[in-house]
């Protein structure tokens, strides 16, 4: 026992004191993987206990446990983590397991589970289970439930899944700071039956966000509405992965909403039905379509589609800021301003100088300005045919033929066919015909055709 508990000490890489073992019953804590790439890792297939068809978490993972005594036994880490926001940017967050988020739970509706959640943080912190029905005492309210987890020590929740469905965690303690730094996760509650409700890829996300100064790493855990990077799972596009659908799969997108505003997602190509709030699946016959879900704050919704038209769908939040990188927000409009002249000025005092935004600011898209250090461009990524001019909450859904069951590596751009892509007109463009600003006089009048109004 004791060099199952030095391995573990390896394992975790710290040191815990003697309160570390729990009076839990279990002899040793469980292992507490750590994962430091932030690359979409495929479904965790259950090793043992009931069957269930495993998610995929999106630049994430989820995290394996041990079986004992009839108990499922997770080990969470809270500590400091490193996390690549998109290529060219760390931040320095909290979180879990070596990520943020921490690792998705994934069990069955029925187990018995027991989280065992160290504090490797500077202060103290609790774990509340989002949506989960359970005792009052492992809810997880710092002060209300519980004590305090100190730094150092180790806490043991322990419940029944007593439903299946879509649920998160976060901390009760100190919230304002330690949501701004990252620390939250999601838990999947697998239906007994795996039949039931079934999907060929099921993908969760989380939707954050966070304010880090172009050229800093930490978050600054005060703002409260002006944050200028617009997350999912802590990556912003160009990092978000996509989702990768094989033509013909049942596919179900489950998010949660931990930021301080409303996010309404949305995905083309499709309607699609939701089938899953915090609150528990939807009947079949009040699943509602939509092509927008507007994701309010504390919020986790489930929705579902069949992948029957092929293409790169654009999946973002439709408030255009959120798809934008730090920008600062005090930019002047300058649509229709000829400032060329104040450029040339300007040139000799400054002479990196370049004038920007006469044309609206799509230049900035095409052109990548030099932006400082670890921060990232304003609007940015490369498709097929130029400048995708985004950021922040966006990426796409692929859905292509002929994948294989488990296959969600990136297969590239679409291959359109012939003829199905929007194209440049060639032939003669007339002048357009305006409606007349005399009254009764133009455009308005020819339209009017005899016997279409009863006047007399
Ligand atoms: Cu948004």
């Amino acid at each position: 026992m004791q060099s199952t508990r030095r391995s573990f000490l390896q394992a975790a890489g710290t040191v815990l004191g003697a309160a570390a073992i729990s009076r839990a019953g279990a002899a040793s804590l469980p292992e507490a993987p750590i994962q430091t790439s932030a690359a979409t890792q495929p479904p965790l297939a259950p090793p043992d206990g009931r069957p269930y068809n495993p998610v995929v978490t999106l630049n994430g993972w989820t995290l394996p446990w041990r079986s004992r005594d009839g108990w499922k036994e997770f080990h969470l880490i809270a500590e400091p983590v490193e996390r690549e926001i998109a290529p060219g940017m760390i931040a320095r967050l909290w979180g879990y397991n070596g990520q943020s988020p921490g690792p998705t739970i994934e069990c069955v509706e029925g187990d018995k589970i027991r989280i065992f959640v160290t504090n490797r943080l500077p202060e103290h912190t609790t774990i509340h289970w989002h949506g989960i029905l359970l005792p009052n005492g492992m809810d997880g309210v710092g002060g209300l439930n519980q004590p305090q987890i100190k730094p150092g020590k180790t806490f043991v929740y322990e419940f029944e899944m007593k439903k299946s469905g879509t649920f998160m965690y976060h901390p009760h303690a100190d919230e304002m700071v330690q949501m701004a730094m990252g620390m939250m996760g999601f838990i999947v509650v697998h239906p007994k039956d795996p039949a039931l409700y079934r999907v060929d890829r099921d993908f969760v996300f989380l939707i954050n966000a966070y304010d880090i100064d172009p050229g800093s790493f930490t978050p600054k855990i005060s703002t409260m509405l002006d944050f200028n990077l617009w997350t999912w799972n802590s990556r912003a596009f160009p990092g978000i992965d996509p989702f990768v659908v094989r033509m013909g799969d049942r596919v179900r997108i489950r998010m949660g909403n931990l930021t301080m505003t409303n996010h309404p997602i949305h995905m083309h190509g499709y309607d699609f039905e939701v089938t899953c709030t915090d609150g528990g699946w939807v009947p079949k016959s009040a699943r509602w379509p939509e092509t927008t879900i507007d994701m309010a704050v504390g919020q986790m919704r489930a929705y579902e589609f069949d992948a029957i038209y092929p293409g790169d769908w654009a999946i973002h939040c439709h408030k255009s800021h959120h798809t934008m990188g730090p920008m600062g927000h005090d930019v002047p409009t300058m649509i229709g301003v000829d400032h060329r002249g104040v450029a040339e000025k300007i040139l000799k005092l400054v002479p990196d100088y370049m004038s920007m935004g006469d044309r609206g600011m799509a230049d900035m898209g095409e052109m990548q300005m030099p932006i400082p250090d670890n921060t990232l461009p304003m609007m940015t990524g490369q498709g097929p045919f130029g400048a995708i001019e985004m950021g922040g909450m966006f990426t796409t859904v692929k859905v292509r033929e002929g994948l294989a069951r488990n296959d969600y590596r990136d297969p590239g751009w679409y291959d359109h066919p012939k003829g199905t892509v929007s194209f440049e007109w060639t032939g003669p463009v007339d002048e357009p015909v305006r409606r007349s600003e005399k009254p009764g006089d133009g455009v308005e009048v020819q339209v009017k055709k005899p016997g279409r109004h009863d006047h007399h």
